[in-house]
């Protein structure tokens, strides 16, 4: 018969005790908050217990930073509709800073020409560079690996690519990814097509196995767990040594679905190594894109990878030639 509590996306139970305020740690010069409080509705999709919270000086400094680079990417915006706060709501998707004309190169451009682009990047990248710093030294201080920081090491490297690395090999601030809904979609689409299209970039092509992948992973995972969750089996790491019926039968069901079965522990390597490999993969290929490779269409000519187009229009010409 057909369960639908089974199905429910939102936590079914919530047990409320004395608030956990966790083991204890070393905290620096800042004092342990001891502040909780608990919310039925975070409790839906989570731990109902809120806090305690602890920012530390990494914390503090990486908001105060990433505040500065969200308030000047709004005034320029602001600004561009003549400070009038309806057309800023009304225009907002359209609404954007961009990096410096290619006539600048690697100069400081004039800050109304780029110059609060440039300015606000580089609180952006202290920003992000200061919240991997305190993912890193709380999962220290909690005597933790320091898997989580690695795996957002991973996403930065696309970042910096994107907006750092590349820009510098390729000589021009004009290469970095504008600050906008439209318009960092359109830059997306704009360099696909500068380059060839992207689809031909073999790097793209793992970024996207990997990406497809982790969904493919995170489902199946998901499933698994959630379909022995009524023989506890979402007390994942309990069920290594206290040998139930929970992950035996999940790992049966994909032995006859499949032929084989992850183990508790490895289905989380196995996510962990997929998403990292997605944006380690992509900023590769984004780093190859007009630095070594000027057009993937015909670099996947030249190699085997793309046929072609037929002899009909004087057959595959170079637009860069
Ligand atoms: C972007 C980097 C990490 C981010 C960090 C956060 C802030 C602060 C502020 C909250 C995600 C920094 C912090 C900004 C936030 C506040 C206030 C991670 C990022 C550290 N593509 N494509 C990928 C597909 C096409 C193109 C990856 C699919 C076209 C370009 C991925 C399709 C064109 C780039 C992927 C498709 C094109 C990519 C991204 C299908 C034109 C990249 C992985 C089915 C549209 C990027 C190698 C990721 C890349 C990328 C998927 C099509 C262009 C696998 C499924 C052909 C230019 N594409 N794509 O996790 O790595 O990003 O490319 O059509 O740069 Mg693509």
């Amino acid at each position: 018969m057909f369960k639908p509590e089974y199905q429910n996306i939102f936590t079914q139970v919530q047990v409320h005790g004395p608030a956990d305020l966790g083991v204890d740690v070393e905290t620096g010069i800042w004092e342990r908050g001891e502040k909780t409080w608990t919310s039925y509705w975070m409790g839906k999709i989570g731990d109902a217990q809120i806090g305690p919270l602890y920012l530390g000086s990494l914390g503090v400094a990486s908001i105060m930073c990433g505040a500065t680079w969200f308030v000047m990417v709004g005034l320029n915006m602001l600004a561009q509709v003549g400070w009038d706060p309806v057309e800023f709501i009304r225009q907002l998707f359209w609404l954007s800073l961009d990096p410096p004309a290619p006539k600048y190169g690697l100069s400081f451009p004039p800050m109304a020409e780029g110059g609060w682009y440039l300015l606000s990047s580089m609180f952006l990248l202290v920003s992000v560079l200061l919240w991997w710093a305190r993912v890193y030294t709380r999962a220290k201080a909690h005597g933790m690996g320091t898997h989580v920081a690695w795996a957002f090491a991973s996403a930065i490297w696309l970042f910096l690519v994107l907006g750092l690395i590349r820009p510098l090999l390729m000589g021009s601030w004009s290469e970095a990814v504008p600050y906008g809904i439209f318009s960092h979609l359109d830059w997306t689409s704009a360099f696909s097509i500068r380059y060839g299209n992207l689809f031909y970039n073999p790097f793209h092509m793992l970024s996207i196995a990997f990406l497809y992948g982790s969904a493919l992973l995170f489902a199946m995972h998901a499933g698994t767990i959630l379909a022995v969750s009524r023989y506890g089996g979402e007390r994942e790491i309990e069920q290594i040594v206290d040998r139930g019926t929970a992950s035996e039968r999940a790992a049966l069901f994909w032995r006859w679905t499949m032929g084989f079965n992850a183990t508790m522990e490895s289905i989380h390597r196995w996510a962990f190594w997929f998403a990292i490999f997605t944006t380690l993969t992509g900023g590769i290929g984004i780093l190859l894109t007009g630095t070594v490779v000027d057009n993937w269409y015909l670099w996947g000519v030249k190699h085997g990878i793309a046929p072609p187009y037929p002899d009909v229009f004087g057959g595959t010409v170079d637009p860069m030639n």
